[in-house]
């Protein structure tokens, strides 16, 4: 389809930019992963790099790509290469895939983080709910911390368990609407601050740039 299209251009150009020796951070979702089949491709024809995954698919997708694998006790990240559910001009939404807490360990640590998406993620604002990642004790308070900043958690619940939604480390992922976000940053840290909250889906000021593919096959890189 023209999203595929889309997105396996951006992920292809945003390989490009990785020298030889680096550790590359490993994103999560559809975008990052034909990133990391391109990044496959360049090191059977000789590229020298080490992984950093950032979930267990994208674990899952280095290893059936050949890339060997690392992480941050043995290597800092170089350069990181991950997906967004939306990318407006100040803050990326992320973790439709759940994967958020994890890829903003590995994407902050990163010298150079790299957005890859296809066109329909460029927004003006954020407008859709932000996940959190929470400790499942505490899913009660945290949404009555959600109603006190005026906005509404929705526990995300699985469709092929009976039960929620759990990251890689076992937290639930709890969805918080709040509508468009004027200030992501000042929700940013407001949404840190909630106990039990281990991580959201907001990346405030990340991005080193953002190649954002089309469905004509061409890639505009904002930096
Ligand atoms: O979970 C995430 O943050 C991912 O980057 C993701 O939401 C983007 O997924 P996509 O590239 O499959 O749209």
């Amino acid at each position: 389809t023209d999203r595929t299209t889309a997105k396996r251009v951006a992920g292809e150009a945003a390989v490009e930019a990785i020298d030889d020796e680096s550790v590359v951070g490993l994103g999560s979702g559809s975008t990052a992963a034909t990133a990391i089949t391109a990044l496959g491709e360049r090191v059977a024809a000789g590229l020298a790099v080490r992984g950093v995954p950032t979930s267990w698919q994208a674990r899952q997708r280095a290893r059936e790509a050949g890339i060997p694998l690392t992480d941050l006790d043995a290597d800092r990240v170089d350069i990181a290469i991950d997906g967004a559910d939306q990318v407006a001009p100040t803050a990326l939404l992320k973790g439709g895939g759940g994967a958020h807490v994890r890829e903003k360990i590995v994407d902050s640590d990163a010298e150079r983080f790299l957005v890859v998406v296809d066109d329909s993620k460029v927004v003006d604002a954020i407008d859709q709910p932000v996940p959190l990642a929470v400790l499942p004790e505490a899913r009660r308070p945290v949404a009555d911390a959600i109603a006190a900043l005026g906005g509404a958690a929705e526990t995300r619940m699985a469709t092929r368990r009976d039960g929620p939604v759990l990251t890689d480390d076992g937290a639930i992922v709890v969805d918080a609407a709040f509508g468009v976000i004027d200030d992501p940053a000042a929700l940013a840290t407001e949404l840190s601050a909630i106990p039990g909250v281990v991580g959201h889906g907001l990346f405030v000021d990340a991005a080193d740039a953002v190649y954002v593919g089309s469905a004509d096959g061409s890639v505009a890189v904002c930096d």
